[in-house]
């Protein structure tokens, strides 16, 4: 039976609304521990990672090459701690499941978990998150981490950032909606594949889901699943710091994850962006957890 080790991470350095700190507990207190028992896996709970408040911090960052990261030092200390957390999980024998705070948690979780193998990823989102200091029109980490961990531009020279068994050829966005200029182009110009709301209008949810789990698994020992609560529709998922209209429905979000099940090539898998502060009575954070169960192996019949 798979353990799952649960890892919180209550940060919000990555972005600037107040309050996707608190979502490892709103996810937890809309019930997590019974989503997994529900799905059939051992659960191990592995508590919060220590993260010091934003208010005892300055943001202002330390460029690799004169562009805008806020908090970056901050985020180098927490993914690095993260990092060692999830590649010991893995080691265990166990599959971690990280619980964001901001998506900028992906450094940490991806850096982990692609240190020792070839991995693949599947990056559920409205956003590319494809920005570096100088490409960022926010200077917001969380619209950074696929090009931190791919070592893209400026991030090449940040060692910490980069995740080594990763490469583009294994990375694919499902749901895309929302791009800077600049990132749309990088990721046109990458090897990454990229199926945007259009590509699951057109070929609807089944194939695409289809398409991304065998190009990220191809030829690599196993995949690493990151879900963005802004990938869903905000009228589900209100609890998000940048909500974008036309996002996928509930049914297509939970097909998904139980294809990502059923493929069993699952290594990691992380959940961030929920802000319980903006959410609609714990909705966002009741619809991650019940997504979580359904990626490990809770079906209707
Ligand atoms: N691309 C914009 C906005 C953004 C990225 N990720 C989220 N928002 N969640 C940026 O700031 O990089
Ligand atoms: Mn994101
Ligand atoms: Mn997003």
């Amino acid at each position: 039976m798979t353990t799952v080790r649960v890892i919180g991470v209550p940060t919000d350095y990555g972005q600037d609304r107040r309050g996707v700190d608190m979502g490892p507990s709103a996810i937890r207190y809309a019930g997590l521990a019974d989503g997994l028992a529900d799905a059939g896996v051992e659960v191990e709970d592995a508590g919060d990672l220590l993260v010091p408040r934003a208010e005892e911090r300055d943001p202002d960052y330390r460029s690799p090459s004169q562009g805008n990261a806020k908090f970056l030092r901050e985020t180098e200390e927490v993914c690095t701690r993260l990092a060692d957390e999830v590649a010991d999980t893995i080691d265990d024998g166990e599959l971690p499941l990280v619980l964001g705070g901001d998506h900028s948690v992906a450094i940490g979780t991806l850096g982990g978990s692609a240190r020792d193998a070839e991995v693949g990823a599947i990056w559920f989102d409205a956003h590319g998150d494809y920005n570096t200091p100088t490409t960022s029109p926010s200077g917001n980490v969380h619209g950074m981490p696929m090009a931190a961990v791919l070592g893209y531009q400026e991030w090449a020279d940040v060692g910490w950032a980069n995740a080594p068994g990763l490469r583009e050829e294994n990375v694919v966005y499902v749901g895309l909606r929302s791009l800077d200029d600049v990132e749309r182009e990088a990721i046109r110009d990458s090897e990454m594949t990229a199926y945007t709301m259009s590509d699951i209008d057109e070929r609807g949810i089944t194939e695409v889901v289809e398409a991304a789990l065998s190009v990220a698994s191809d030829g690599v020992d196993s995949v690493h699943v990151s879900l963005d609560l802004d990938w869903l529709d905000p009228g589900i998922a209100p609890g998000v710091g940048t909500p974008v209209r036309g996002g996928v429905t509930y049914r297509e979000a939970h097909y998904a994850m139980e294809r990502v099940c059923e493929a069993d090539v699952l290594r990691s898998m992380e959940v961030v962006e929920v802000n319980p502060v903006l959410d609609d009575h714990n909705e966002t954070a009741e619809l991650a957890t019940e997504l979580v169960a359904s990626a490990f192996g809770k079906r209707i019949l």
